[in-house]
C-alpha cells in the first residue's frame, strides 16, 4: 500500500499550480468567443462554453477556501461507507439494499458560512447537509478544514434520476473521487462512460480500488495493476490510484491524506476548471481552426458583383438614355434653327425616366428619398445574374473556411437582399449623369446658327423689300454686288448653305461627344451601383470574417497559446 501511495505522491501534480488571473483571462476569452460568434455559428455547438462560461463566474465568485470533493461510483462500491469513515460519523446510510443513496449528502469540513452557499448552488438540500466542526476533534481534523465531501448516488443506477443528479453534480464539483471495488473496477459503464470523458481533468481525479480488505493480499497487487493498465487506455494515465477500506481505519490513510494535500493547495477548484476550459476549447477548434482568416471577397467575385448590381439597377437603359438625350438636346440646340422648334417637340429620352438627380437628395437624407424612377425592373434573368453573382461572392469567400462559417458568409451576403432593390433604385435617381448643363460649345455653335440664320432672313428680307419696291412701281433698290452676286441672295442662300452645314458638320461631333456622356454616365452609375453593392452585400459579408478573424484569435487566447 505504501508503494501505491508512493506513486499516487509521484503523479499528483501539486506543483503546477495554476495562475487564477490567466484562468480569468482564458475564461473571458472564451466568452469573448462566444459574442463574437453569436447570430453566426448555430447555438447547438455553443452550448458547453455557455455553460462553462456561466458555470465557472459563479464557482470563482463563490469560496475559494473550500474544496468540493465528489465520491462517485457504482452501487455498493462503499461511497457512502467512505463518507462516513472519512467524517468519522454515520452521516449517510450505508445499505444493503441496493442502491441506497439516492440524493447527494455533504459533509463540511470547518465553518459553513461559504460553504452553504456553495452547497446552495450545487444544489444539495440543507437537510443532507452536515458539519465537521474541528473544534470539537482538536487538531486532528483541521488538516481537512475547507473540505466539502459529496457522497453521490450510484451512476450506473437503475434509477434514473440517480444518473441524472450525478451528471449533473460531477460537473459542478472541484475533484472527483471514483470509487470501484474489485468486483466491478472493470465495468464498461464506469470506463466509457464517466473515467474516459474525465480525461481532461486528469489533474482533480483520483481513483480508488475499496474494499480491498475483500481481495486476498497477494492478489491486490495484481488488481491494481490490472486497474492501471485500464485507467491508462481511458486517457487517465498519472491519476492517482489508491486501495482502500471503508471498515478499518488504517486503510482510509492514503486517501485522508491525498484530499488533506488537495484541501491545502487550495488548487482543485482552479484545475477543475482548467480542464473545463481545455475541454471546451478542444471542442470549439474545429469551428475555427484550420484555414488562417481570408482576406475578403475576391476581386472577380466582386466585379462580377457590380455588373450583375448594374443590369438589375437598369444602368445600361440609363446610360442608352444619357446617350439619347446628348443627342436630342445636342441636336436641339445646334440644330439648324428652323428645324429645332420641331425637334424640341419631341420627348427628351431621359427625362421620361424621371431621374431627380443629386440635386433633389441635397436637403434630405438619401435613404428618406422615396425611389420613384421609371427606370425598367429588372427582368427575371437580371434579378436570377444577381442572386447568382451573390452566391458566388458568398461561396468564394466562405470556401476556405471550416464548417458552419460558408452558411454564416452566405447568410450576411444575403441578409439584405430585400433592400437592395429600392437602395439600386435610390443610387441611380441621385447619381449625377452631368446632364445638368449644355455644354459651352453647343452654345457657341447654337449662336453661330442664329446668326447665319439671321443673315438669311436679312437677305431673305432685302430681296422681299426690292420686289415690293419693284410691284409697287417705286424706284428699284441697288443691290449692292458681290462678284456676280447680288449681296441679299449671298445673304440668303449663303447663310441657308451656312447653316444647313453647320448642322451637317456638328452631327458627327454630338454623336462622339453623347457617347462620351454616356460612358461618363456609365462610370458614375457604376460606381453608385458599387457603393451600394458594399453596403448590402460585401460590408455584411466583411463583418462575418472579422468576426471569423476575431474568433481566432479569442480561442487561441483561451487555449493559453
Ligand atoms: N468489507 C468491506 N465492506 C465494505 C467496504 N466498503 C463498503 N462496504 C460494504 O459494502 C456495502 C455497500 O456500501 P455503501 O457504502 O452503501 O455503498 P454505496 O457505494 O454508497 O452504494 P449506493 O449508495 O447504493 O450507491 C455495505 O454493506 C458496506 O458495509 C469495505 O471497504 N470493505
Ligand atoms: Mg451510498
Amino acid at each position: 500500500m505504501t508503494n501505491i501511495v508512493g506513486r499516487m505522491r509521484e503523479a499528483f501534480r501539486g506543483d503546477q499550480r495554476v495562475d487564477a488571473d490567466a484562468l480569468v483571462a482564458r475564461l473571458d476569452a472564451v466568452r469573448r468567443f462566444l459574442t463574437v460568434v453569436d447570430g453566426h455559428l448555430p447555438d447547438a455547438r455553443l452550448v458547453s462554453a455557455h455553460t462553462l462560461v456561466e458555470r465557472a463566474g459563479t464557482r470563482l465568485a463563490l469560496s475559494r477556501d473550500h474544496t468540493v470533493v465528489a465520491l462517485a461510483g457504482a452501487t455498493g462500491s462503499g461511497k457512502s461507507s467512505l463518507f462516513n469513515a472519512l467524517a468519522r460519523m454515520e452521516l449517510s446510510t450505508v445499505g444493503v439494499r441496493r442502491p441506497t443513496t439516492g440524493v447527494a449528502h455533504a459533509c463540511v469540513w470547518g465553518p459553513l458560512d461559504g460553504g452553504n452557499r456553495l452547497l446552495d448552488w450545487v444544489g444539495v438540500l440543507p437537510r443532507h447537509r452536515f458539519v465537521r466542526e474541528s473544534v470539537l476533534d482538536g487538531d486532528d481534523e483541521s488538516a481537512l478544514h475547507g473540505l466539502i465531501l459529496l457522497d453521490l448516488p450510484d451512476f450506473d443506477s437503475v434509477q434514473r434520476s440517480h444518473r441524472l443528479e450525478v451528471d449533473r453534480l460531477l460537473g459542478l464539483v472541484d475533484l472527483v473521487v471514483w470509487v470501484v471495488d474489485p468486483q466491478k473496477y472493470a465495468d464498461r459503464v464506469i470506463h466509457t462512460n464517466y473515467l474516459r470523458e474525465f480525461h481532461r481533468h486528469r489533474d482533480v481525479t483520483l481513483v480508488v480500488l475499496n474494499q480491498a480488505d475483500r481481495l486476498p493480499p497477494a492478489e491486490l497487487p495484481r488488481v491494481l495493476a490490472d486497474l492501471r493498465r485500464l485507467l491508462d487506455s481511458d486517457g487517465l494515465e498519472g491519476v492517482p490510484l489508491l486501495a482502500t477500506t471503508a471498515v478499518d481505519p488504517a486503510g482510509m490513510v492514503g486517501l485522508r491524506e491525498a484530499l488533506e494535500r488537495t484541501v491545502a493547495e487550495r488548487q482543485a477548484a482552479l484545475r477543475r476548471l482548467q480542464g473545463d476550459v481545455d475541454a471546451v476549447v478542444a471542442g470549439l477548434e474545429e469551428l475555427v481552426g484550420g484555414a488562417s482568416p481570408a482576406g475578403g471577397p475576391d476581386d472577380a467575385a466582386v466585379s462580377a458583383l457590380h455588373r450583375a448590381l448594374a443590369g438589375a439597377a437598369g444602368v445600361p437603359a440609363v446610360a442608352e438614355a444619357v446617350e439619347q438625350a446628348y443627342r436630342h438636346r445636342g441636336a436641339a440646340t445646334t440644330g439648324w434653327p428652323l428645324v429645332r422648334g420641331w425637334r424640341r417637340l419631341r420627348p427628351d429620352p431621359l427625362r421620361r425616366l424621371h431621374l431627380p438627380g443629386p440635386a433633389a437628395g441635397r436637403d434630405e437624407p438619401a435613404e428618406s428619398l422615396v425611389a420613384a424612377t421609371s427606370v425598367p425592373d429588372p427582368t427575371a434573368a437580371q434579378r436570377a445574374a444577381l442572386g447568382l453573382a451573390i452566391r458566388s461572392v458568398a461561396d468564394r469567400t466562405g470556401a476556405d473556411l471550416p464548417a458552419a462559417w460558408p452558411a454564416a458568409v452566405t447568410a450576411a451576403a444575403r441578409s439584405r437582399l430585400a433592400d437592395l432593390p429600392d437602395a439600386l433604385d435610390r443610387a441611380v435617381a441621385n447619381t449625377d449623369l452631368g446632364m445638368d448643363r449644355r455644354p459651352l460649345w453647343w452654345r457657341f455653335v447654337g449662336g453661330l446658327q442664329w446668326l447665319v440664320t439671321l443673315a438669311a432672313l436679312a437677305g431673305l428680307g432685302w430681296l422681299a423689300l426690292g420686289y415690293a419696291l419693284r410691284a409697287l412701281g417705286l424706284p428699284a433698290l441697288e443691290h449692292p454686288m458681290v462678284g456676280e452676286v447680288p449681296l441679299p441672295t449671298l445673304l440668303l442662300l449663303g447663310g441657308l448653305l451656312a447653316g444647313l452645314l453647320v448642322a451637317a458638320l456638328t452631327r458627327p461631333i454630338v454623336r462622339w461627344a453623347a457617347r462620351r456622356a454616356r460612358r461618363r454616365a456609365e462610370r458614375h452609375l457604376t460606381d453608385a451601383v458599387a457603393t451600394v453593392g458594399e453596403e448590402h452585400v460585401l460590408a455584411p459579408v466583411r463583418t462575418v470574417l472579422a468576426s471569423y478573424a476575431e474568433a481566432r484569435t479569442a480561442l487561441g487566447e483561451a487555449a493559453g497559446r
